[in-house]
């Protein structure tokens, strides 16, 4: 969703702020928003688009300075596909990790589905395994938290929520997307949402950089790619920095697809590797290497308790 004209009403509240006079304002702010509206209006009806408001112009500027193509960013940002994501953002700020529901993939459902998974990609995973001495329940674990077992992957453009959350670093847009969206649907204060749009932004930028970087290489239209609110993409759900480092081509087609299962198996077992992940290792050296994956230790309990419920399961069939 994009934020229009609901931001330049949150423009308004804010200058007025400490008025007492609060019937005043609502008139003069009114009255200002008709006036826009009406000339939006009169711009449709002579033929001319709406003028929006560039939520990504300080955004372009500083990816130009970094080094990257000036006319490639500023033909890449005026495609009718990108939009500031108001909703992924807020989403995003509103249902972090605590909030997650870690049983709902240890039900039996969770878990039949798993052992199937495990049969389906044995091959893969048995090889995976072999090469990077990571459990293939522990891949398997991973895969069935991170995307269902492949089954959900995210619907968002991975540009548009990188883009969104690195433009956070701008008060501007942070005033716009508080005021007009998240302030009505939190009990978080503004407060802590500035530290959080700081810290994210931060991040979202050195993750757009990377994801750039990953679409050039691999030359893949960077407004085709879909993932989470959190910018994980692929089967694996990694951020594009951990692309960068860590995937690898599974099925040796010349391509790095996350999308696709026998690259997304195998480089969630050389991530895991590369982190330290060795076979035989006690249960708290296999938290701790989990923890890098997903920093929440309910995640890490999770991948380790699905993980030992599938080997057991595993055990009893071939014992019977
Ligand atoms: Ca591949």
């Amino acid at each position: 969703m994009v934020v229009k004209q609901s931001s330049l009403e949150t423009n308004f509240t804010l200058l007025f702020r400490h008025s007492y006079q609060r019937s005043a304002l609502w008139f003069l702010a009114t009255a200002a928003l008709s006036l826009v509206w009406l000339l939006g209006h009169t711009d449709c009806a002579a033929g001319k688009p709406p003028v929006r408001p560039d939520f990504f112009a300080t955004l372009k500027t500083r990816l130009v300075k970094d080094g990257f193509d000036k006319s490639l960013i500023r033909s890449l940002y005026s495609k009718p596909g990108v939009t500031f994501d108001q909703r992924g953002v807020s989403a995003y700020f509103l249902h972090r990790e605590a909030t997650l529901n870690y049983n709902q993939f240890l039900t039996r459902s969770s878990i039949g589905q798993a052992i199937d998974y495990l049969g389906r990609h044995q091959k893969t995973l048995k090889r995976a395994q072999g090469v990077y001495g990571v459990d293939e329940e522990v891949i398997t674990a991973i895969i069935l938290v991170e995307s269902r077992l492949g089954t959900s992957i995210g619907k968002r453009l991975i540009f548009n929520t990188l883009s969104a959350l690195a433009a956070l670093d701008n008060k501007n847009t942070r005033d716009g997307l508080w005021h007009s969206y998240l302030k009505n649907k939190t009990k978080e204060s503004r407060r802590r949402f500035d530290t959080w749009a700081s810290r994210k932004s931060a991040w979202a930028y050195s993750e757009l950089k990377a994801y750039l970087k990953y679409v050039k290489v691999q030359d893949i239209d960077p407004l085709s790619i879909r993932g989470s609110y959190a910018g994980a993409l692929g089967i694996s759900q990694f951020v594009p920095s951990s692309v960068l480092r860590f995937a690898q081509d599974g099925n040796r087609d010349g391509r790095i697809d996350l999308y696709d299962h026998e690259d997304a198996i195998e480089s969630i077992a050389n991530y895991l590797k590369q982190h330290g992940w060795r076979p035989s290792l006690k249960r708290r050296e296999e938290f701790r290497i989990l923890l890098s994956y997903n920093q929440s230790k309910y995640y890490a309990n999770t991948i380790l308790n699905i993980a030992e419920r599938l080997a057991k399961l595993r055990t009893k069939v071939r014992t019977n």
